[in-house]
């Protein structure tokens, strides 16, 4: 997979994405990383890449022929995906995740100070994209974290043992709850199930973990997900036990839907 990112901070992308399983995916060679710099295609000396804002106001916007010739530089391409990163974008899914991992090329364009000029948007952008109701003070750290997201989805990325397969989210749930050595800690012990050497009935806990989180937490993940009868009977369970603690079932308005539901 091919990965261009547009920025005006090329170094901090590349720095940021050459670490951990995203850096190592680049080494070999499983993905490919160029940032173009626009202030490179501004047509003066000075680099120019933003200008002061029609109808006035604070701050400055980044100007169309800069952006455009960087996009340019790219060559032709039939299937290149050119993605914005900024809030006003629809919010990324682990779904779209998955989508940018099959394509062969993407683009990340990232703004900086207020933005960029809605004709580039309109003439060159596929698809505007937010990481939620926030706003950063640039699109860079967006697109590393697009990067990183997509990058451990590709064949060879994760070691053998691992599988993106088995991520939180992958099937719709939360990760169920992880313990390493050592067995007895002042803060607790390791629950029994882990240590017995049962897979299925490891298999089986961890589901039932997975859940429960997800009640706990996400309600609305759970709401748009369709549960087998084992996975409901697991919840009712996981409910049950919960209730039986003492713990409130319920306290969020969110959590009576789901109850409802089973
Ligand atoms: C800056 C600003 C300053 C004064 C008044 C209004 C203002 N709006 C902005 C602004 O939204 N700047 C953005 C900075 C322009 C596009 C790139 N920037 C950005 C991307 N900030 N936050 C993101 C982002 C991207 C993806 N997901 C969450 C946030």
């Amino acid at each position: 997979m091919d990965i261009a990112v547009i920025t005006i901070f090329p170094d901090f992308v590349l720095q940021t994405c050459s670490i951990g399983v995203t850096g190592r995916a680049f080494e070999k060679d499983i993905a490919r990383l160029r940032c173009i710099n626009p202030r490179d295609f501004s047509g003066d000396e000075r680099g120019t890449v933003d200008d002061r804002p029609f109808g006035g106001g604070p701050g400055m916007v980044m100007k169309v022929d800069p952006l455009r010739s960087a996009l340019d530089s790219l060559g032709p391409s039939s299937s290149r995906l050119v993605v914005y990163l900024s809030p006003q974008g629809r919010t990324l899914r682990q779904a779209d995740l998955i989508q940018y991992s099959q394509l062969s090329e993407l683009v990340l364009i990232c703004g900086r100070y207020e933005g960029v000029d809605q004709r580039f948007i309109d003439c060159c952008v596929d698809e505007e994209l937010s990481l939620g109701d926030f706003v950063l003070s640039g699109g860079e750290l967006a697109a590393a974290i697009v990067i990183d997201g997509l990058v451990r989805l590709l064949p060879g990325a994760l070691g053998k043992q691992a599988s993106a397969d088995e991520d939180s989210f992958m099937a719709g749930l939360l990760d169920h709850p992880h313990f390493t050595r050592p067995e007895h800690q002042a803060e607790g012990d390791v629950p029994d199930v882990l240590l017995s050497g049962d897979h299925a009935k490891v298999a089986q806990w961890r589901r039932q973990q997975a859940l429960g989180a997800t009640w706990l937490k996400r309600p609305d993940l759970l709401a748009r997900m369709t549960l087998t009868d084992i996975d409901r009977t697991l919840l009712a369970q996981f409910i049950e036990k919960y209730a039986r603690e003492g713990k409130k079932v319920g306290a969020n308005s969110l959590n009576n839907d789901i109850m409802v539901g089973l």
